[in-house]
């Protein structure tokens, strides 16, 4: 195996035993021929005007399925593989082309035939250091956009030039093109990251109405509960509906913890809060948590040898662990959760981790509502700066920079932000400014899109040029693709000198990372004390 696409990746260099998420050699490698197999798959359907959406959908999930810590389990692997060799074949006898030999050759090979086709598929296909680093930025980039792509196909939201631009992408990158050239189709990937981003916007914020500020508990209940992660809405809101009236709880976990702010959601009086906190902590929590356990996306955590929620954890969609149980979607997109409340009902409450209140719901809408009140308390010099601490969060220890750097902003500040990085500092108390929390969390990764919005709003209403003449900072963190697309979305809309931290990736080769020094000026962070210096 060879995989160095997250933060986390071993040495900042590459895993290539077993990844450090825990992923398997096995695993790594049926990844990598899944990828190979879509980017076929891609170069099928570019073939036609048009196809049917069950190609799209396929690409997408593909995609999906090989980011960090969405899925470990190989047999859901090798099912995806299958299909994929399915509709290859479909669209190649349709164009009544002769290559069939090459694809019978998959269609008969059993799964040890297909393990041994998965090495050598990978990464390191690509010899030129600095084309293999585009590639990959592009590829991750386009994982990233795949996901929300999803999230918003499964509202019925679609956009065709967003599925068609991920099936381009993917056969582009096929060719040997040049830097340039590639270059080019990174800013084109951040440019339909927008579009991809402004889509599940639309989906979710037209199907469960806006965010709005809204104060979340941290504490348990004293009933059974079940506990949702990851980051698709419709599946919280068939979970909601059919345990209604089952005598059970709902609670989120990390990236979840924003469905708190919907009104569709908060009209359910069984859905009682939020329970524990970001993605790397769930071998603790989801052991004292006692209830079953619905992971929608990644980031899943290998349980360790003494956990044992194991029977309890379930997977959907795209997600998968070996041991925890597959709920699929019917041909209408209905999952029945049934075993999972009737699981819950035999289980003890959670057991009580913290008493802590938060608030939260600052997404576009909601700001923008504020706006004069925001721009009133600029104006007065009340609101010296905001920053932008969007991103994901990890397990590194590195990490309590963000949590410092926060801590020590002057009181003047205020902290945007969005994903999972909020972890870091959305219970240190920071305080408000007359009334405005310093701590305006927009929601998931994918509402930093609301961030952008918030931005644009601000720059119209004092009349300035650009984006970057506000008074904003952005010092983001990153782990895995989705923030990737975030930081190519941000990149295309013109936005210069993003922090990236708490490292650079391990997959910008020494050309490339310079490239984006002196173009985008993205810089690294450094230490909290010089940080806050430069940047406020
Ligand atoms: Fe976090 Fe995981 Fe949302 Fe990611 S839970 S790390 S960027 O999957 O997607 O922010
Ligand atoms: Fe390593 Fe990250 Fe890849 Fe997992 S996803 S194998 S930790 S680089």
């Amino acid at each position: 195996m060879f995989c160095y696409q997250c933060q986390e990746t071993a040495g900042n260099k590459g895993c290539t035993k077993i990844g450090v998420c825990g992923k398997t050699d096995a695993v790594a490698n049926l990844q990598d021929l899944l990828l190979y197999l879509t980017k076929g798959l891609s170069a099928l359907v570019n073939k036609f005007e048009s196809v049917e959406e069950k190609f799209y959908d396929k690409i997408s999930n593909n995609l999906f399925v090989t980011i960090t810590n969405a899925n470990f389990d190989e047999e859901a692997i090798f099912i995806h593989i299958f299909k994929t060799i399915e509709l290859k074949k479909e669209l190649i006898e349709k164009l009544n082309r002769d290559d069939l030999n090459e694809i019978e050759s998959f269609v008969s090979s059993d799964r040890n035939e297909l393990l041994v086709k998965s090495i050598g598929v990978g990464v390191l296909n690509t010899e030129n250091e600095d084309k293999r680093s585009l590639v990959e930025l592009i590829t991750y980039g386009l994982k990233g956009l795949a996901a929300y792509n999803h999230h918003a196909n499964v509202l019925n939201y679609r956009d065709e030039k967003v599925d068609k631009f991920i099936s381009n992408a993917l056969e582009k990158i096929t060719m040997d093109l040049e830097v340039d050239e590639l270059v080019n189709l990174v800013i084109e990937t951040g440019k339909h990251g927008v579009m991809a981003m402004d889509l599940l916007d639309r989906a979710n914020t037209e199907t469960y109405g806006n965010p709005e500020i809204t104060e979340v508990d941290f504490s348990a209940g004293d009933r059974p509960g079940i506990l949702i992660s990851g980051h698709d809405l419709h599946d919280i809101k068939m979970l909601l509906e059919q345990s209604k009236e089952s005598g059970v709880d709902i609670y989120t976990h990390s990236e979840m913890l924003p469905a708190n702010y919907y009104p569709e959601f908060k009209k359910y009086n069984h859905f009682h809060g939020n329970y524990g906190n970001s993605w790397w902590s769930q071998n603790e929590e989801f052991e004292k948590f006692n209830g079953p356990i619905l992971m929608t996306t990644n980031c899943i955590v290998p349980p360790k040898k003494d956990n044992t929620y194991l029977n309890r954890m379930f997977t959907t969609s795209n997600a998968g662990y070996p041991g925890a149980k597959h709920i699929n979607a019917d041909e209408r997109g209905y999952k029945d959760f049934s075993e999972i409340i009737e699981i819950a009902k035999n289980s003890k409450a959670p057991t009580n981790l913290e008493n802590t209140k938060i608030i939260g719901g600052f997404a576009h809408n909601q700001v923008i509502s504020l706006a004069d009140k925001v721009i009133d308390e600029i104006k007065k010099g009340n609101i010296k700066k905001f920053v932008v601490m969007a991103g994901c969060d990890g397990r590194s220890g590195k990490r309590n920079y963000y949590t410092e750097f926060a801590k020590n902003l002057p009181k003047d500040v205020v902290i945007l932000t969005a994903g999972c990085a909020k972890y870091r500092y959305n219970k240190l108390g920071l305080g408000d400014i007359n009334g405005i929390p310093r701590v305006l969390d927009a929601g998931q990764c994918n509402d930093s899109y609301s961030l952008v919005k918030i931005a644009l709003a601000l720059k119209d209403a004092l009349g300035l040029e650009s984006i970057n003449d506000l008074p904003i900072e952005y010092n983001i963190a990153w782990y895995e693709q989705k923030a990737v697309i975030v930081l190519l979305a941000l990149l295309s809309l013109g936005v210069k000198n993003i922090h990236l931290g708490p490292t650079l990736p391990a997959f910008l080769s020494p050309s490339i990372a310079e490239f984006l020094v002196e173009n985008f000026n993205i810089g690294t962070i450094s230490n909290v004390e010089d940080d806050l210096a430069k940047m406020i």
